[in-house]
Formats: structure tokens, C-alpha cells, sequence
């Protein structure tokens, strides 16, 4: 009896230090991570930090005007280089795809559903995206849900819109908009999938690349973390987010550019369909391109090159400049 107990709480091996971001939908998908890391390693303690990022700080101006270099997650990246913490979850679609020197993308878990949600006012409830009336009021701060949605619906009217997703579900809610769009992983997560109204089809709004899933970095010498973190990977999920990932790292693109994508993963191919987007919406440049699950981030990259070619270099060198000036 005594030595069972003495086993059971023995001194864990080492304490694992995890950092996050503060908010209530970092903190669930850090728990997540936590638990099924904890189940596996019974033998190990994990430690959440939390620490604000400059886009958790910075709520009042539009995302797109405040650049998008790690905006959310430099903070945690420092604290890895400086080993306050050993490894960070992100949501992976606001993980930038260039990686400080010294860090890496360790793991990517199994992807919830990608798309991007409707979510209406109640004195909409029986209307989809296709049907809301002329002038409707539509928020969201994304270029690429805006410039596809103004392509498809031009008759709707976009509003700017920030804030966690209660605060976004409140101003909804008090009719100072229509409709909104959201993630729908994120409603999901957070226990709220039942305001997601509609999911938007690929032909209406491709979306973000990484989009439903978490990536998972670490420091790029630290092979016992590496090793911990790899067990949470969904080898699907993986291959689909690197052709994406590789797509929009081709055109170098920060996290706030209307670039969307869809990929699909079956009988041993991965087929990559990529969008670039005037922010009018006026031109949408879209291509698809299939290949192996080994070829993921070579096809990521063929792609970008073939709708740089058909003008999506122009859009972007547009947007970048006046993001400058
Ligand atoms: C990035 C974008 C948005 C977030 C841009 C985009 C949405 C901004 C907005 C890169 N990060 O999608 O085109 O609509 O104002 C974000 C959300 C999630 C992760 C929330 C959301 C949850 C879903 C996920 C914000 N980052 O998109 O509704 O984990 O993929």
C-alpha cells in the first residue's frame, strides 16, 4: 500500500512550461493540448504562462493598418528563445510562415472544420448569405472574407468589425450589424457552435490558410520537446496545412492579405486550391493543383508561382504599399 502511494506521487521528472495567449479561445485550445499531453506523460508536470501579445493590446484599430509580422505571437516566441517557456500553442492561421531563427512549427494537430461561418441576427434567421437583403451590414476584419464576399455579393454593405468573439457576438446581437462572419472552429471551441448559421461554401469563401487547427512551436534544438509535441500530430491535417502554408509563404504574404485556400486529402493525393483577391473584389485569381501528400509543400509553392503569373503578384505589391504608406 505505502509504496503505491509513494508511486502515484512521486516527484514528476520535469516540469514542462507551456505559454499562451490570454484569451478565453488560447487558453481552451492550450488546456486541450495540456490535458492530452498529460495523459500520455503521466510521469511529467505541465506549467501554463500566459502572456499578451501586441494584437491582444491593440484592439481598437483594423488589423489589416497594424501590420501582421507575429503580431500575435512574438511575445511568446521571445519567451521561448530565452527559455522562460519550452513550447507555444497557436491557433496555426495567425502563426506567421516564416519562423524566427532558433524556433520551429513542431506539430500540427488534427484540424476541426476550416470553414467560415455566417452568424446572423435573429431578425435574420431565416436568410442565408445568398439572401440577405441589399445593404445588409456584414462585419469582419478579414480582407479575404471581404474582398471574396464583395466579389460574390456586391449588393451587401462591410463594416469593420473587432474584438473577442463575445464582444463581436454582442455588437451582432444589439443590431449593429446583420450578420457576421467567423471561424467556425473558434464558435466550435468555445461551446458556441450553435450560432454558426450557415458554413460558407469554398465557392463563396475559401479560407485562411491553417484555418481550424493548432500549431504547436517549439524551440528547433530542443529534441525532447519535439518528441513530446509530435505525438499530438494529425499527419493528414499536417501535410494539408504545409501545402498551404507554402502557398502563402511564396507570395509572401503576412496574415492580413486576401489570399484564401481549401485543400482536400484522400486516396493518397492532396489537391491545393488557392486564391488571390483584389480587395475590391473585383478580381479573384484562382488555381488548383494536386499532388502527393510527400509533394505538400512543393505543390504550395508551384501553385503561387502560377497565380503570381496570372496577376496576384500586382494585387499584393498594391495592398503592401498602401499597408506602408
Ligand atoms: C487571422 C484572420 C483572422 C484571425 C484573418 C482571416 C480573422 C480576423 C477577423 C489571420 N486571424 O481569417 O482572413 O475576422 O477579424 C482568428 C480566429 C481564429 C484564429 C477567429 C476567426 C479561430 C479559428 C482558428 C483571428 N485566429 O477567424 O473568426 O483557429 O482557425
Amino acid at each position: 500500500m505505502t509504496s503505491m502511494a509513494s508511486t502515484s506521487t512521486a516527484a514528476p521528472t520535469r516540469t514542462v512550461r507551456i505559454g499562451s495567449r490570454k484569451s478565453q479561445l488560447a487558453l481552451v485550445q492550450t488546456h486541450w493540448v495540456r490535458d492530452e499531453l498529460q495523459k500520455q506523460f503521466p510521469e511529467l508536470a505541465f506549467e501554463i504562462s500566459t502572456m499578451e501579445t501586441h494584437g491582444d493590446k491593440v484592439l481598437d484599430v483594423s488589423l489589416s493598418k497594424i501590420g501582421d509580422k507575429g503580431l500575435f505571437t512574438q511575445e511568446l516566441e521571445d519567451g521561448m528563445l530565452q527559455g522562460d517557456i519550452d513550447f507555444a500553442v497557436h491557433s496555426l492561421k495567425d502563426l506567421p510562415t516564416r519562423l524566427p531563427d532558433g524556433l520551429m512549427l513542431g506539430c500540427v494537430t488534427q484540424r476541426e472544420n476550416p470553414a467560415d461561418a455566417l452568424v446572423v441576427h435573429a431578425q435574420h434567421q431565416d436568410k442565408q448569405i445568398d439572401t440577405l437583403p441589399a445593404g445588409a451590414v456584414v462585419g469582419t476584419s478579414s480582407l479575404r472574407r471581404l474582398a471574396q464576399l464583395r466579389h460574390h455579393f456586391p449588393h451587401l454593405t462591410f463594416k469593420d468589425i473587432r474584438g473577442n468573439l463575445n464582444t463581436r457576438l454582442r455588437k451582432l446581437d444589439e443590431g449593429q450589424y446583420d450578420a457576421i462572419i467567423l471561424a467556425v472552429a473558434g464558435l466550435e471551441r468555445l461551446g458556441m457552435g450553435d450560432r454558426v448559421h450557415q458554413h460558407l461554401p469554398a465557392e463563396v469563401s475559401l479560407h485562411a490558410v491553417g484555418q481550424g487547427a493548432l500549431g504547436i512551436e517549439c524551440r528547433a534544438d530542443d529534441a525532447e520537446i519535439l518528441a513530446l509535441i509530435k505525438t499530438l500530430e494529425n499527419r493528414a491535417s499536417t501535410d494539408r496545412c504545409l501545402a498551404e502554408r507554402a502557398f502563402l509563404r511564396e507570395l509572401e504574404g503576412g496574415c492580413q492579405v486576401p489570399i484564401g485556400v481549401n485543400t482536400v486529402w484522400a486516396n493518397d493525393t492532396l489537391t491545393l486550391t488557392g486564391l488571390v483577391a483584389s480587395l475590391d473584389g473585383q478580381t479573384l485569381i484562382k488555381e488548383e493543383i494536386q499532388g502527393t501528400p510527400a509533394e505538400a509543400e512543393q505543390i504550395g509553392t508551384t501553385l503561387a508561382q502560377r497565380v503570381r503569373g496570372r496577376g496576384a503578384q500586382a494585387i499584393l505589391d498594391e495592398i503592401n504599399a498602401e499597408n506602408r504608406s
